[in-house]
């Protein structure tokens, strides 16, 4: 029998107040539910979204977090795929195998738990986090900004433990979500041209995505130039600042490629820039993929001509990845050296200081800071 346990994380009580560092009660995972000891965790912007208050699903308080790498610490009742001491990490995808979506085998979007995750809950209606007897909200159904935290044992990927967890963490977002775009929502062959709208985090592993898939042009797209030196070292061939034209960046890149690009990809959440991903699709074939996420009740628009005339628009979440069973498999080509992860983590600091990852993120300066616990 497990008990409640006493865990450091940074708490966020109210939208675009900086988090705060509290000693907080965790309980003991009910049945289905695993607690794991958080060891690193990293910062994606869409932590700072739901922060800022843009999240239609934002509820606090809570515990953000959603990229990390953890230990299981204890099981509860009936838990049969994971045990104490696995090295896993959290997905906010889950992957239950039973639920129509995950059937269908169309789609990484498990439905099991969905409601209750949209509201900050476990599947059982409940929280396991408490400050004085008050309850805090989960968060994307991880909450990794803890030292400990409860998931359900279908929000977790078992990895093999030689990957050390402060590098492999990226891989519970930004690193998956960039190159599963690329390489399982897009299917980018190789000797494609592809445009890539925005280089953190996302869209640089987007550029490391179509390097492996071989793409024969890669156009990284950003309005801080300072990001270039790092896409051009993971692949990128061409680099575009849209500040340096006084005309649509679409039209640029349309003349710069003899018509348009086989495949582009937004990673930034603004919905023009969709719009100009979209439009800078080559006639006919073209595809573009909408990764970033817009704040709420925003919309995209285009002239619906562009679809009529072949352009195809889609979206992809967490890459099209189903975490538990395709996930490992990354962590497996990440071991065996397909791809590096520490270019990404320009900073790496201690849960007390986890406000400045925000601050380094907003001022541009960092493409991912890693919290070690
Ligand atoms: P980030 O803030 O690190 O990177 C965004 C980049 O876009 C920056 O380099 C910035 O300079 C650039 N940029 C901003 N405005 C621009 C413009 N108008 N034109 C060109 N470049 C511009 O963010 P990130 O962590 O890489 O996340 C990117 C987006 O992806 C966010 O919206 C995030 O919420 C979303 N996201 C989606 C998924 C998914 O599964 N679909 C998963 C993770 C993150
Ligand atoms: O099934 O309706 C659903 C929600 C799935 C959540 C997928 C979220 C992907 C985009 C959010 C950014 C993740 C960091
Ligand atoms: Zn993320
Ligand atoms: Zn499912």
């Amino acid at each position: 029998m497990t008990d409640m346990i006493k865990s450091k994380a940074a708490v966020a009580w109210a939208a675009n107040q900086p988090l705060s560092i509290e000693e907080i009660d965790v309980m003991p995972p009910q049945r289905g539910e695993v607690r794991v000891r958080i060891v690193a965790t990293g910062v994606c912007h869409t932590d700072a979204f739901t922060l800022s208050g843009d999240d239609p699903e934002g509820i606090f308080p809570t515990v953000l977090g959603h990229e990390g790498g953890g230990i299981v610490e204890s099981i509860g009742e009936g838990v049969t795929s994971v045990a104490v001491g696995d090295h896993v990490i959290p997905l906010y995808t889950p992957e239950c195998g039973e639920c129509n979506f995950c059937k269908s085998g169309k789609t990484n979007l498990c439905q099991k738990i969905r409601e209750t995750q949209g509201r900050g809950l476990m599947p059982d209606g409940t929280t396991r986090f408490y400050k004085h007897g008050e309850p805090i909200f989960h968060y994307m159904g991880c909450s990794t900004f803890s030292e400990y935290t409860v998931l359900p044992e279908i929000s977790l990927a078992k990895v093999n433990p030689d990957a050390p967890l402060e590098e492999v963490c990226l891989l519970g977002c930004g690193v998956t979500t960039g190159m599963g775009a690329v390489m399982n929502t897009a299917k980018v062959e190789e000797g494609a041209t592809v445009a890539i709208f925005g280089m953190g985090g996302i869209g640089l592993s987007a550029v490391i995505g179509a390097a492996m898939a071989k793409a024969g042009r890669i156009i990284a797209i950003d309005i801080n130039e300072s990001k270039f030196e790092l896409a051009r070292k993971l692949g990128a061939t061409d680099f575009v600042n849209p500040k340096d034209y006084d005309k649509p960046i679409q039209d640029v890149i349309v003349e710069l490629t003899d018509g348009g690009v086989d495949y582009s990809f937004e990673c930034i959440g603004n919905v023009n820039v969709m719009r100009s991903a979209l439009e800078c699709c080559h006639k006919g074939w073209g595809e573009s993929v909408v990764i970033g996420v817009a704040g709420a009740g925003q919309e995209i628009s285009t002239r619906p001509f562009q679809l009529v005339t072949g352009r195809v628009w889609r979206g992809s979440a967490f890459g099209g990845v189903r975490g538990r069973s395709e996930l490992p498999d990354y962590v497996e080509r990440y071991l065996q050296g397909e791809f590096a992860l520490n270019d990404f983590i320009t900073h790496t600091m201690g849960l007390e200081d986890i406000n400045k990852a925000f601050d380094l993120m907003h001022e541009g300066k960092s493409i991912r800071s890693v919290i070690h616990f």
